[in-house]
């Protein structure tokens, strides 16, 4: 609840309570509104100073408002904004912490703003599938001019106080004692004029090029919008700031407001946050959860393998200050891995110096070196981030298991292999965890954290406490093989590849995908991440079977479709990007720009005739729809045997791993707004067409929803568990 309290010189400080972060509840808005009244008619009253409890301005609206019944009651942010805009006493907004949304939209109301030093400011609602509704575009461009505005309205990006101050968002910074300077400053401008303050009659700062740069800005936003909708809606926004008077772009604003409220997009984008936020939350099938088990505490971190997975790993445990051993096999590998990690960490320096922060890499102790085993005695923790082979595996952790002090942790770096066979290999299985982190791990935010079969809660609690710290968004899932991720994106594959046989091609798929929302296509990536990859593990399982003359390799494996296409580009040398081909074409070997191969298509053709495959013209929604929906079933299975504990958990992995579309909400949550029934009709209907492709067939879990009415996404883990437990 908003306070009220008398400074010295009759300023009153008013301090909006709301923990943690002081969102603007119904509750809060209306303690808010009252105290400003007060201050207004309370004639010993000069000025006023507005901050939040507990050292944090306000993070903004109530997001959980948006969706509650609550919504529309009690005043509006925008009439308390206008109150605080439109008092005759000055009103100082003093930021600590953080001024986000609807929170720096409250300081932007104000006459003056003090920030602490290390305070964010930003209007991030378009991460929300929104755009700021309480007067934000309107008052900013006002405030700072429009080029500025633009980029900060439409991407959403926190600000720090120093960039603020030479925006020109914040008059004034201090070290410490915020409040305090903010009494002073009421103190010192009570009396003057405020006319000049009040942003509502401030006009748009002009710049003699405006119309070219306000079409840069839309060329932009659209590029990088694919079909996200408030980046563009922020944009007009702020460019009816340029040419209507103010009530009338606050009219515009609360239009555009709404609109996207109403949208599918603002849900899903809420949805994703709460997802994520929920995963720190984690519970396993066992009841052990967060709540029960405490992380220990990582003094010194190890990491063996200094490829392109162990390279991002060492240096997101040093940019989180974690001193780390990092062991590779031989000389050249560890002089190799060695440059790479300094190479990212001298650019991360540079980055955070630029941001006022230090990163000292020379720090004695924070970074070693080594070829030597014996360096890990001392460690609390080791992630192992060698290739995919379980024997080179095994080998590792049995010689760590003998190394390594009996309390250190033993983390896998893998994105598919069986948990339980690497811990059966060691003496303490119950401190084997599986680490999935995505390339480039030094920049990738998702960790898939695997638990086995004897994963003890304390060695989950312990790795999810340090991907936080390395900045990772950590998700904890069960053993099976690929694990969440990668387990789903079998089928999808297998769809990309089977309608390119039937007459697709990599290009209608890639488009089809990235006017979905992708930022590349399937085929794209592949190329990108290398064709051998995948191929390398379906050797080993055995899959890609003997060749037979290489035009007519065998479209089935025991009665089951499987497209050999992938292997056959493999064999022929078609790794992707590094060999300069692949499903596209390269100007050279590491080239970046690919471009329509006629090979390619050439060779699909005679692959066609040669299966007797009639080629048929395939449409976009036939597209999304196999690769899509076939996702989301083995989401549903992968839900239905508890390897992911709740829907949230999937889409989190796929928007933050994978590259799902945020304002999609991820596969499940797409499945819903898709609607169950008619996700389950198309894949009934897929299935009956393809009876050779089981992925097809819909998850008896998706069945039982649709015959259940087709409940929110929300309600499916308590429909799972309740089901398990009859079990
Ligand atoms: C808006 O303002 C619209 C306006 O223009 C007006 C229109 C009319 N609401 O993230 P954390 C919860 S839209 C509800 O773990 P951190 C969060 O779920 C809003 N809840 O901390 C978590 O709950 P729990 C614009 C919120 O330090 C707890 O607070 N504002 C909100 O890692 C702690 O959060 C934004 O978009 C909220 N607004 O990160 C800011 N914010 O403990 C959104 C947080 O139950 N917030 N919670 O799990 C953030 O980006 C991060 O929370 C922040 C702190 C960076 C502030």
């Amino acid at each position: 609840m908003a306070q009220y309290a008398r400074g010295a010189a009759a300023v009153a400080v008013i301090r909006i309570c709301n923990p943690p972060l002081n969102t603007l509840s119904v509750k809060t808005l209306l303690a808010l509104q009252q105290e400003v009244k007060h201050a207004n008619i309370d004639p010993t009253v000069k000025a006023v100073v507005i901050c939040g409890a507990n050292g944090k301005f306000s993070a903004g609206a109530d997001i959980k408002l948006f969706s509650s019944p609550d919504l529309g009651n009690g005043p509006s942010l925008a009439s308390v904004i206008d109150l605080i805009e439109k008092s005759d006493k000055p009103m100082v907004a003093a930021i600590e912490s953080l001024a986000l949304g609807g929170g720096l939209e409250v300081a932007l109301g104000c006459h003056y703003r003090i920030a602490h030093m290390q305070a964010r400011v930003g209007l991030p609602e378009v991460t929300l599938g929104l755009l700021p509704g309480a007067g934000g575009t309107q008052r900013l461009p006002r405030l700072i001019g429009v080029p500025a505005a633009l980029e900060i309205i439409t991407t959403g990006k926190h600000i720090r106080a120093a960039e603020a101050l030479k925006l020109g968002i914040i008059d004034e910074i201090v070290e410490e004692n915020t409040v305090e300077a903010a009494i002073h400053l009421a103190e010192r401008v009570s009396g003057q004029p405020l006319g000049p303050r009040r942003l509502c009659s401030k006009q748009i700062p002009r710049l003699p090029n405006m119309e070219a740069i306000i079409e840069e800005a839309l060329v932009k936003v659209k590029k990088q919008a694919r079909g996200f909708l408030a980046p563009e809606m922020c944009f007009q926004a702020v460019e009816a700031s340029l040419h209507l008077p103010f009530e009338e772009g606050i009219r515009k604003e609360r239009e555009l407001f709404l609109f996207l409220l109403s949208s599918g997009q603002a849900t899903a984008l809420q949805y994703a946050f709460f997802a994520q936020r929920n995963m720190e939350k984690w519970t396993l099938p066992s009841g052990a959860s967060w709540k029960t088990a405490a992380p220990r505490p990582i003094q010194r971190a190890a990491v063996i393998g200094l490829g392109t997975m162990g390279r991002g790993i060492v240096a997101s445990l040093v940019k989180a200050k974690v001193p780390v051993v990092a062991l590779e096999q031989d000389k050249n590998h560890l002089e190799q891995g060695r440059g790479a990690v300094m190479a990212f960490l001298g650019g991360e320096a540079l980055r955070m110096q630029q941001n006022n922060q230090m990163l000292d890499v020379q720090k004695p102790g924070l970074l070693h070196f080594t070829l030597d085993f014996s360096s890990l005695r001392d460690v609390d923790l080791v992630i192992e981030a060698v290739f995919e082979d379980m024997a080179v595996k095994k080998e590792i952790f049995h010689k760590l298991s003998t190394i390594c002090k009996p309390e250190a942790f033993l983390c896998t770096n893998t994105s598919c292999l069986d948990i339980n066979e690497i811990a059966a290999i060691t003496r303490r299985p119950h401190q084997v965890i599986g680490t999935h982190f995505f390339a480039p791990a030094h920049i990738m935010k998702l960790l898939e954290v695997i638990y086995g079969q004897h994963t003890s809660p304390t060695a989950i609690a312990t790795v999810m406490s340090l991907g936080k710290a390395m900045g990772k968004i950590g998700v904890v899932v069960g053993n099976c093989f690929g694990f969440v991720g990668n387990r789903m994106l079998i089928p999808y594959r297998d769809q990309m590849n089977f309608l390119i046989e039937e007459g697709s091609t990599p290009e209608e798929i890639d488009k089809a995908l990235e006017e979905f929302g992708f930022k590349m296509g399937p085929f794209l990536v592949s190329d990108l991440s290398g064709l051998d990859v995948g191929w390398r593990i379906r050797k080993e399982q055995g899959l890609t079977g003997a060749r037979l003359p290489l035009s007519t390799p065998p479209r089935h494996r025991n009665g089951i479709r499987y497209s050999p296409l992938p292997d056959i580009l493999c064999e022929k040398g078609r790794y992707g990007q590094k060999t300069g081909k692949g499903w596209y074409q390269y100007d050279k070997p590491g080239g970046r720009v690919p471009k329509s191969d006629p090979w390619l298509h050439y060779f699909l053709s005679d692959y066609r005739n040669a299966h007797n495959i009639m080629t048929r013209t395939i449409t976009q929604d036939e597209i999304l729809e196999r690769c899509l929906y076939s996702l989301a079933n083995e989401g549903f299975q992968i839900l239905s045997e508890g390897i992911a504990s709740c829907p949230e958990a999937i889409d989190t992995v796929y928007i933050n791993g994978y590259g799902w579309p945020r304002h999609r909400g991820g596969p499940m949550f797409y499945a819903s707004q898709v609607g169950l029934s008619t996700v389950l009709a198309k894949l009934q209907k897929y299935a009956e067409a393809n009876p050779d492709i089981p992925s097809l067939q819909p998850c008896p879990l998706l069945q039982k929803l649709v015959a259940l009415g087709s409940p929110p996404v929300s309600k499916w883990s308590s429909f799972v568990e309740s089901q398990n437990s009859k079990l």
